[in-house]
């Protein structure tokens, strides 16, 4: 589908709709988790899983299970907040003092500013083993069998793991200060920031029984998506202020490779426009019709204009 198709969805009312969905799944999945949690560090898990957020890895999920014929609404936003889960821990755990040490993020006071690096922590590393449980229980409640279950369960830890986001966030670390090249900064924000997108997408797909054509329409979508979105990340964060990021930029503050010091504000922006066109691209060769994921695909290349 081309761009001007892409454009007649009503993007704005569907992420308004999908967003209620999450964070409902995402009330009810809190409502678990919640209660063995001391006060302390019950609050930091609450405020760094509800404070804001565009819940984009979950709405991707779901907007994949239903252009693959997935039909269980209520199953498949349950399963979708376990990749919220892995994204707002990784975030909590972003912003502590040892990390990137920021005070703010969506324009509120990080958790760890409120109630402790020690509780942060603690409130972090309770959501990685809740994800996993939530996918397990939510492919479980689906009926999805076994197998499939166990796909899902390793599709998110793969992408949150050493070989996925943790492994990107030490590439990303050990980066700080060295000129990187463009395929070395491909390699980090795959990982970083692409892998668990692209596990968003093939979560949804496998959850709909999607064919093996289907799926690897679906993660392309993704891993270019994926690198997208990071380009965009890093336009903004060069060229916003902190009023408009919700946060201090900080990627010159720390030194950072990003597109933009490779290729300029306006090649960055570029390179994010060839790369959505390249993910709406696969899922029309893959002969799918998918207004949302095509929007989608907008959407996240648009945030940088
Ligand atoms: C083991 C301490 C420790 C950390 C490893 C912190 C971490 C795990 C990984 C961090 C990776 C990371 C922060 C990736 C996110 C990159 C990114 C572009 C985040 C912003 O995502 P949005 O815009 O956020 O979707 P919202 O605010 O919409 O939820």
């Amino acid at each position: 589908m081309s761009r001007t198709e892409g454009s007649a969805f009503a993007l704005e009312p569907f992420l308004q709709a999908e967003r209620a969905r999450v964070e409902k799944a995402l009330a009810r999945s809190l409502e678990r988790l919640l209660p063995f949690l001391a006060p302390r560090i019950r609050s930091a898990a609450r405020d760094g899983t509800t404070t804001g957020g565009k819940r984009l890895r979950p709405i991707l999920c779901m907007a994949a299970y239903e252009v693959a014929g997935g039909t269980d609404r209520r199953g498949v936003e349950d399963l979708a907040v376990s990749l919220e889960l892995i994204h707002a821990y990784s975030l909590m755990h972003d912003d502590l003092p040892c990390m990137d040490d920021a005070p703010l993020r969506r324009g509120q006071p990080t958790p760890h500013t409120i109630h402790g690096e020690a509780a942060t922590v603690v409130a972090g590393a309770a959501l990685i083993p809740a994800a996993h449980l939530q996918a397990w229980r939510a492919a479980q409640a689906m009926g999805l069998g076994e197998r499939t279950a166990r796909s899902l369960v390793d599709t998110l830890a793969l992408a949150s793991g050493a070989a996925g986001m943790v492994g990107g966030q030490g590439l990303d670390l050990m980066g700080e200060g060295a000129a990187l090249s463009a395929p070395e900064l491909d390699r980090l924000h795959r990982k970083k920031t692409g892998a668990l997108l692209t596990a968003s997408l093939r979560m949804g797909g496998l959850a709909a029984q999607a064919s093996p054509t289907l799926l690897d329409a679906l993660e392309d979508y993704g891993r270019g998506v994926g690198l997208a979105f990071q380009i965009a990340d890093d336009v903004l964060d060069a060229t916003s202020d902190a009023e408009a990021l919700g946060k201090a930029p900080s990627d010159a503050a720390l030194d950072k490779s990003t597109y933009v010091t490779l290729f300029g504000v306006d090649g960055a922006r570029a390179r994010a426009e060839e790369l959505a066109d390249r993910a709406q691209a696969s899922l029309a060769r893959a002969g799918l019709q998918a207004p949302a994921l095509d929007a989608l695909a907008r959407h996240v290349v648009a945030r940088a204009r």
